[in-house]
């Protein structure tokens, strides 16, 4: 390569990117989801470079794109090609019918193809000569999420020497569930050829442990506190809890906007006398949004006097929509809000608002802003960076957050908001009926402690935890440049 120094090299199974089909042919647009969400602000202007999928397939010619993309983005994109057969079964098979559920505690709806494996394993190593090819041994590789377990280790295969990080945004789940399985044991050893591990919570990285009990009887702990050196045979790896973030003040910023404060004041004008109470979500069966409409219809009918005071706006992001799982999904939701509706709504007033579509940045901020309360329930999930979003915008400190145990963002917000088992639909219907009466006094006390905790606890508390685990730096050793341009080698692809 031709700088030296240490850069940070992001490995994901997407780039932080879209391709869209518009008019004149490929265009680009920014990336969606948790992960984009969390990371895309570090990186912007700090010289990085980030690896992975373009979204497309092996015939479509993205590489002309990058440079444009790279110089929005404020870091180096490289894309890795995929083929159909690539696709099919490394992402929407192994990664979305194997791992995605098991480690959502979901192992019914696995399907556990032999041919998935192969495949992940061609993919991850495709990942690897990639990042090979564009990183040096100054660099410091940090590769993100389930999709991209193995690649430290098709790294070492390939003989490639660099100090690599991976972090799991997704749970990680209880041994009785993770043994279950096929490949449990390679698996687990491709993620101790790592030097660190990240989890999001304690939870996660307590249950890996476990697992790794049942491939190595001899494995030693040495260390306290969040993150710990585990020893397995001749191997050292630093494990570790890390919960993932967001940038809270650019969230706090732009929901004071005067942009964002007329949409929601125009909203909310809509919707006069009402509470409004808010679920957003990517389409996913983990994200517990039927049970969540069950919860509500239940709340209507058992608390009368909610029926024309309340309506739940709850958008739903389409995702994976070429899975018939996810198909299915869309098609009950349509559903359950026709029949809710059609039972509740009169002159003046409709239960639902229901958006199956994805909102630009300043209307999700104004539905933050606006609503009295925000449900998020999660039948399992990593984080939910939704709900800390929720309380970063929530500037008058009136809003009540209801929230899943289940999510990773319990164990840091669990005192200021109301708990619910996402399963227990009489228990969500009961909290929606306290939220909804909750005074203003205990309104503030709880939002102010839960917005305390997402302040201090932003993604810049993250990303300098994992990289002073990872490499004893912090982000000051990569200071954000004002109107960086990152420079793309010709012949980059
Ligand atoms: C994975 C893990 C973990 C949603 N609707 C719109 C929109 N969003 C943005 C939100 C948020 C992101 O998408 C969703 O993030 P989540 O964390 O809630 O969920 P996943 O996508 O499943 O993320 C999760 C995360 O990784 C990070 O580690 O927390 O547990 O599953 O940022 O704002 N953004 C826009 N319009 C929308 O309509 N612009």
């Amino acid at each position: 390569m031709e700088e030296s120094g240490t850069r940070i090299v992001a490995v994901s199974n997407r780039l932080p990117i879209r391709l869209v089909h518009g008019p004149d042919g490929l265009e680009i647009k920014p990336g969606t989801g948790g992960l984009v969400t969390a990371l895309a602000p570090v990186f912007r202007n700090r010289g990085g470079v980030w690896i992975g999928w373009s979204g497309g397939t092996d015939d479509e010619d993205v590489a002309g794109l990058m440079e444009p993309a790279s110089r929005e983005a404020g870091y180096r994109l490289y894309p890795v090609r995929l083929s159909a057969d690539e696709v099919g079964d490394y992402y929407y098979g192994f990664s979305n019918e194997v791992i995605w559920p098991l480690f959502h505690d979901l192992q019914t709806r696995c399907n556990f193809k032999p041919r998935y494996w192969q495949q992940y394993l061609k993919v991850n190593r495709k990942f690897a000569e990639i990042t090979t090819k564009h990183s040096s041994e100054t660099d410091y590789i940090w590769v993100h999420d389930y999709h991209l377990m193995h690649m430290a280790q098709s790294l070492k295969e390939l003989g490639t020497e660099r100090n690599t990080g991976f972090f799991l945004h997704i749970p990680f789940p209880p041994e009785d569930i993770f043994m279950k399985l096929p490949w449990r044991a390679q698996i687990l050893r491709a993620l101790l050829e790592y030097e660190l591990v990240g989890f999001q919570t304690m939870r996660d990285r307590k249950n890996f442990i476990q697992c790794l009990r049942h491939i190595s009887s001899g494995i030693r702990i040495s260390g306290r506190g969040p993150v710990v050196t585990v020893i397995v045979g001749d191997k050292r790896v630093r494990v570790g809890a890390f919960p993932i973030s967001i940038d809270h003040d650019a969230f706090a910023r732009d929901a004071k906007s005067k942009k964002v404060a007329d949409l929601a004041w125009y909203l909310h004008e809509a919707l006069p006398d009402q509470q409004v109470i808010l679920g957003v979500d990517r389409l996913d069966y983990t994200k517990g949004i039927p049970e969540r409409l069950e919860a509500f219809k239940d709340a209507l009918s058992r608390f009368p006097e909610l029926q024309g005071k309340i309506t739940l706006v709850q958008v739903v992001v389409p995702s994976r929509e070429e899975v018939s799982e996810y198909q299915m999904l869309r098609e009950e939701l349509y559903r359950l809000v026709g029949e809710i509706n059609g039972k509740f709504t009169r002159s003046g007033w409709v239960p639902i608002h229901y958006l199956y579509r994805s909102l630009d940045r300043s209307e999700l901020l104004a539905y933050y802003r606006l609503a009295e309360i925000a449900i998020i329930t999660p039948l399992k999930d990593g984080m939910n960076l939704v709900a800390k979003e929720y309380c970063a915008c929530n500037l008058e400190e009136n809003g009540v957050l209801i929230l899943s145990e289940f999510a990773g963002a319990a164990a840091q917000l669990h005192r200021g908001a109301i708990m619910v088992n996402p399963y227990d639909v009489e228990g969500m219907s009961n909290a929606i009926h306290q939220a909804f009466h909750m005074d203003q006094a205990e309104r503030h006390n709880r939002m102010h402690r839960l917005r305390e905790i997402v302040h201090h606890r932003d993604i810049f508390w993250w990303v300098n935890n994992f990289l002073e685990a990872a490499i004893a730096k912090d982000l000051r050793s990569f200071p954000a440049v004002e109107d960086y341009v990152p420079e793309i080698p010709l012949a980059s692809n």
